[in-house]
């Protein structure tokens, strides 16, 4: 029984709980949570309403990315960046609707330890058809000293650098689930106290799984070794006689986090006209990664863990295989 004695565990008193097991901590780490669950909240008030409201649609200005920006990832990339740069628990942000990194060079900010990467909102193509989108977060902590401005060092460090990493679901409920290496958690938002609330508590990443997630679209672009893998799971499966499921949203973290929970395995693989992939290594293939991995799943580039790939530039891309431990092991008998 928690210590509370409650049924309902918000994410602030879970992550109090958490800094308790550490007495030197100095609790700035939970208070970047908060702040990103307040972001989250803000965010997920919009998402709610983006029907009745004149947010749908285009912002009319395309992003770094060369893509066209939607009004609500312009809105949410201002939310998260605007509460984390009144906040103290962060010295600078890398956004995907940023080209450069944010500095939040403030005598109060350059004390904080923590740097931030995001995607403030990952499949916002999928806004205006009503499909589950979602923010992911990744956070390391500074190389540089405290006290200065953050740098770009601070930014392009390895994955398995991250101290915590998470994103926020905003389906059929809000659900923030973040990892440390103490484990993953997920949060069900309450609306009707306003708090994310303990719902997944110590998830695992089932170790088989029968779902493939993959843009089978490109398939004419994907390697011979990665077309033997994908008539492999067209096969009669070993144990239940049939073939895999192929589940693909177009929205990873909806794909992934069904995958997180169910089991199965999710690619972005580099194609002719993608030879890198199109995912971001830095804030959408290294958290989900560490997320994925904390959780007792694996996530490589085909060839490479993702979390030791040593970053150049912020928005460089990475091909992606991620999941069920047994089933990448599977791919990855069919990979160079
Ligand atoms: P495609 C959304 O734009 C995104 O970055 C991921 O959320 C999603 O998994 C992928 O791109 C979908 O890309 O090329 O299959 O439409």
């Amino acid at each position: 029984m928690d210590p509370i004695h409650r049924k309902l565990i918000t994410l602030e008193e879970f992550t109090i709980m958490e800094l308790r097991q550490f007495p030197k901590a100095t609790g700035e780490l939970s208070g970047l949570l908060r702040d990103i669950s307040l972001a989250a909240k803000r965010v997920n008030a919009e998402v709610n309403k983006a029907g009745l409201v004149d947010i749908l649609g285009d912002a009319g200005w395309i992003n770094v990315q060369g893509e066209s920006v939607k009004k609500l990832d312009e809105y949410a990339n201002h939310q998260f960046i605007g509460v984390l740069r009144e906040g103290i628990n962060c010295c600078g942000i890398g956004s995907e609707e940023n080209k450069e990194e944010l500095i939040f060079d403030d005598p109060m900010n350059n004390q904080s330890k923590y740097v931030m990467m995001m995607d403030p909102l990952d499949g916002s193509g999928n806004i205006d058809v009503n499909v589950s989108i979602g923010t992911i977060f990744s956070v390391y902590r500074r190389t540089t000293p405290t006290g200065s401005a953050a740098r770009i060092e601070d930014f392009l460090q390895p994955g398995n650098r991250q101290v915590a990493a998470g994103y926020i679901i905003y389906g059929p409920s809000t659900i923030m689930v973040y990892a440390t290496r103490r484990g993953v958690n997920g949060f069900t938002l309450d609306p009707s106290i306003g708090e994310f609330c303990l719902s997944h508590r110590q998830i695992r990443c089932p170790e088989q799984g029968r779902i493939l997630s993959m843009n089978l679209g490109n398939m004419k672009e994907f390697s011979p070794g990665l077309k033997k893998y994908i008539d492999y799971t067209q096969e009669q499966d070993r144990e239940t006689g049939r073939p895999y499921t192929q589940r693909y949203i177009g929205s990873m973290v909806a794909d992934i986090h069904r995958n997180l929970t169910k089991g199965g395995i999710f690619g972005y693989p580099a194609t002719h006209t993608r030879p890198e992939g199109k995912l971001r290594l830095l804030y959408e293939c290294n958290p989900m990664s560490f997320i994925v991995e904390v959780a007792g799943g694996k996530a490589t580039n085909g060839r490479e863990r993702i979390l030791d790939l040593k970053p150049n530039a912020i928005h460089q891309r990475s091909p992606m295989f991620i999941g069920s431990a047994s089933m990448m092991v599977d791919l990855e008998r069919f990979m160079p």
